[in-house]
């Protein structure tokens, strides 16, 4: 209740400030209340981790670690940063951590500095096969002052084979390997990558954003006494603010919390950090750790509905939060369907499948994933309703006819999500 009359109080004084960005704002939060939101790194944060975001503590500078900053004040910033880092110690059970990366791509890029010099080579998967533009793929920064070399997936299976990935290594002899994506419906093998990365002597970087709330909740393996360095954001599965972490050995510290902090960064952003703080408090509980089984089964229910309604699943299905569907076969590219079924209130994102003929700017497939809508409380009962809806509207998008169908199902969209008020969203 406190919540709300605080929200309230902030939403009247932005109405009168600004009631231009007032209005996109609360326009924002009727569309994330009555839209199912499918986009796999999207959630919903609580009401507590989005009071947190909007405090004073925006206010404050301290570059540097607590107990070591280069401005005074810091009597409530060293404790909050220091409650953080303990608490994602905690929950991952990792010698070190560091909250104060801006978001996954700095988070990655500090790793670069911590342990390579341009010019040094990184193995990392291929975007279109599910990698993240950071793990040295051309047009970002690091495949631009780095060498990225790419593995991608079996064309017969979907997955990666580490055997291929080993090939790779003992041939091009990368001085850091990334394991884990952006498009990844399927456990990545840390172990296995590990013997690998052990054998070239490379330093192995787990990027676990997508899964970080599944490690989190048990329902995904950890990477962690496998790999050099963990790098996650802290807003998909783990439902914090937008943020990221880095956590290693003790023996890696320094080298990390150097290259984020003067290496990369200027001052943190502590009301981020403090929500990190809330997150990780929040995800070390049954209740999450039940969230976080729902993502998975919800997500394996989902898959399944749309195979037997003919979808193709890359894979043929998920391990964890992430479907990834190739529409070749249903005739109508990934770009057409998903905004076909943004019209009907379903939020997807276009995405590249494993060897896509297609451009990235028009790919075959679309991704889509559970946590948001487990977030609402939606279960396995609820997923074949979704995937019906998702069958009328790519249908309808395939034959060039969708629009009266649309109509129809968004306005079902809007009365079924009514049942599931979202967390953080006014009522
Ligand atoms: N934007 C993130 C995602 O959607 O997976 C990756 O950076």
């Amino acid at each position: 209740m406190d919540d709300h009359v605080q929200t309230n109080n902030r939403r009247d004084e932005l109405d009168r400030t600004d009631p231009e960005i007032a209005a996109l704002v609360r326009a924002e939060e009727l569309l994330q209340q009555d839209t199912l939101r499918l986009i796999p790194s999207e959630n919903y944060v609580s009401a507590a981790v989005l009071a947190a975001t909007g405090t004073v503590l925006t206010n404050k500078y301290s570059e540097g670690y607590p107990g070591r900053r280069y401005y005074e004040g810091q009597q409530n910033i060293d404790p909050i940063e220091i409650i953080a880092r303990d608490r994602a110690r905690a929950l991952f059970g990792v010698e070190h951590a560091n909250v104060q990366p801006y978001s996954g791509s700095p988070a990655n890029l500090a790793v670069y500095l911590a342990f390579a010099r341009p010019g040094d080579t990184v193995l990392g998967m291929a975007l279109p096969m599910g990698g993240h533009l950071t793990h040295g793929w051309g047009v970002s920064a690091t495949g631009t002052w780095f060498r990225g070399v790419r593995y991608g997936v079996r064309a017969d299976t979907g997955r990666t084979d580490l055997d291929e990935v080993r090939d790779l290594a003992l041939r091009e002899r990368p001085r850091i390997i990334f394991c884990g994506g952006t498009a990844v419906p399927r456990t990545v093998d840390f172990a296995g990558f590990a013997a690998i990365a052990r054998e070239v002597d490379a330093i192995l970087v787990a990027d676990v954003s997508h899964i970080a709330g599944l490690i989190a909740g048990g329902v995904h393996p950890s990477p962690v006494g496998h790999v050099d360095v963990v790098s996650t954001t802290t807003h998909k599965t783990l439902r914090g603010p937008r943020g990221a972490m880095l956590m290693c050995r003790a023996e890696h510290a320094k080298a990390i919390d150097k290259a984020v902090f003067p290496g990369l960064q200027g001052g943190p952003h502590n009301n981020t950090t403090a929500a990190i703080a809330v997150a990780l408090r929040e995800a070390d509980t049954d209740e999450f750790r039940s969230y976080a089984r729902q993502v998975v089964a919800n997500a394996k229910r989902l898959g399944e509905e749309l195979a037997e309604r003919g979808f193709e699943l890359v894979s043929g299905g998920t391990d964890n939060h992430l479907l990834l569907v190739d529409l070749t076969r249903r005739g109508v590219a990934g770009k057409v369907a998903a905004k076909a079924l943004d019209r009907a209130g379903i939020v997807v994102n276009y995405n590249t499948v494993p060897f896509d003929t297609r451009s990235p700017f028009d790919p075959s497939g679309i991704r889509i994933g559970t946590p948001a809508l487990t977030s609402r409380g939606l279960r396995e009962s609820h997923m074949s309703l979704i995937a019906g809806w998702m069958d009328r509207i790519v249908t309808g998008a395939a034959a060039g006819s969708s629009e009266d169908e649309i109509a129809v199902v968004r306005a079902e969209v809007r009365s079924f999500l009514s049942g599931f008020p979202a967390p953080g969203l006014p009522v």
